[in-house]
């Protein structure tokens, strides 16, 4: 994998590159859609690909191991052919979603022991049974297992989570070198960033990080429920310090106007559930602000759904009618407010990189995000 800069922008951290891998090319800052169980919701990959103009695209380790499970994924030859989807995948490894979905857990120095959300049953994962996982899986970019606290936490916690994240980094790297990649591509490695809101936790583990030497990095444990200025205030501090020629990986954020300030920060990709899971509940993200579909006001709209919308959708169906399907509890209203918002995300991220190329990214963005966060 490899990662050139192409501009910066002068009154920020923020720049433009391109990372290269052997599924081709992603043109940051990037929105990454989430396809946590080889579906990005309710979304076609031709929709992906046509329509959203998406570059990569996340799995999650959690999911795929559960259902289908790492036997039909190696059968298939990977998750990329399984899923009819040729450009780049990257994988989380099953640390957060251990943490958030399973219904149970037992954490150890060996890993965590948890119980499936699905059947109940028990299972084990370790750093090593991440790596196995995503090698099946054959993501472009993988994801180390780490251990997160919550915000707040207490000191001793998030510092023993830190250390432990550390020391299971280092058995990611020496599993991957010992087992060798299964479908004949190039796979890469991100470490990640932990530390909770503690500065001098997360200077250490940015450094840590750093000395590793990957391809490229990532910040977890925010937007965990902290207010955004902690989020900004440790992403700045963490930035700061990581590599300015790799990638970097902001792990589960957010909001549009999240997206923008942590782009200010320094932050080359992004993914996050929020465009497709609030779709599917009738929320809509604009570059006027955020609509609810489900609301009484739109009942006779019937202008474009979003004149600024840079898909299909966007021009050829009304604010009434999408307010009907939703009211109506119709399929097709989750399907149209997926594709749109996620098409949304990405010429948001698509018109970040254009400004930074043209050297104005601070001034518009500090423009744009009071507009964006309005309610319509
Ligand atoms: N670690 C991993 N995945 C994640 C996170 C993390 O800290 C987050 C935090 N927002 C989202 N997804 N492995």
């Amino acid at each position: 994998m490899k990662f050139e800069i192409q501009g910066k922008d002068p009154n920020s951290k923020a720049r433009a590159g391109i990372i290269t891998t052997d599924h081709g090319e992603i043109q940051t800052p990037i929105f990454m859609p989430v396809g946590t169980v080889a579906s990005v919701k309710s979304v076609h990959q031709r929709e992906l690909k046509e329509d959203i103009k998406a570059q990569i695209i996340l799995g999650n380790t959690y999911h795929l191991y559960l259902r289908p499970g790492t036997d039909i994924l190696h059968q298939a030859g990977g998750l990329h052919k399984f899923m009819n989807w040729d450009r780049p995948i990257l994988t989380d490894s099953g640390g957060f979603q251990v943490y958030s979905l399973a219904t149970s857990r037992k954490k150890s120095e060996e890993g965590v022991r948890f119980k499936s959300h699905i059947d109940g049953s028990y299972h084990m994962f370790t750093p090593e049974k991440s790596m196995e996982i995503q090698r099946y899986i054959g993501a472009d970019i993988f994801m180390a297992f780490d251990e997160l606290t919550g915000i707040p936490a207490e000191y001793h916690d998030a510092k023993r989570a830190m250390h432990v994240t550390h020391r299971w980094l280092e058995r990611c790297r020496t599993w991957l070198n010992e087992n060798p990649e299964l479908y004949g591509y190039k796979q890469t490695l991100y470490p990640i960033v932990q530390g909770n809101s503690f500065h001098d936790l997360r200077k250490e583990s940015a450094q840590y990080i750093t000395d590793f030497n990957a391809d490229g990095n990532a910040i977890g444990g925010l937007s965990v429920g902290e207010p955004e200025d902690v989020m900004y205030e440790i992403t700045d501090l963490v930035t700061d310090i990581l590599p300015q020629e790799k990638p970097r990986y902001l792990m589960g954020v957010g909001t549009p106007w999240n997206i923008l300030e942590c782009i200010g920060l320094g932050v080359d990709q992004f993914d996050c559930v929020m465009p497709t899971r609030n779709a599917r509940n009738g929320m809509l993200f604009t570059w006027n602000g955020v609509m609810n579909m489900k609301n009484a006001k739109w009942k006779d709209d019937f202008s474009p759904l979003d004149e600024l919308g840079t898909s299909f959708v966007d021009q050829e169906y009304s604010k009434a009618y999408v307010r009907h399907l939703f009211i109506s509890e119709e399929y097709l209203g989750k399907q149209i407010a997926s594709v749109h918002n996620l098409a949304f995300y990405l010429d948001l991220v698509q018109t970040a990189r254009k400004h930074i190329l043209e050297g104005d990214f601070n001034e518009w963005k500090n423009q744009v995000v009071p507009r964006l966060r309005q309610r319509l």
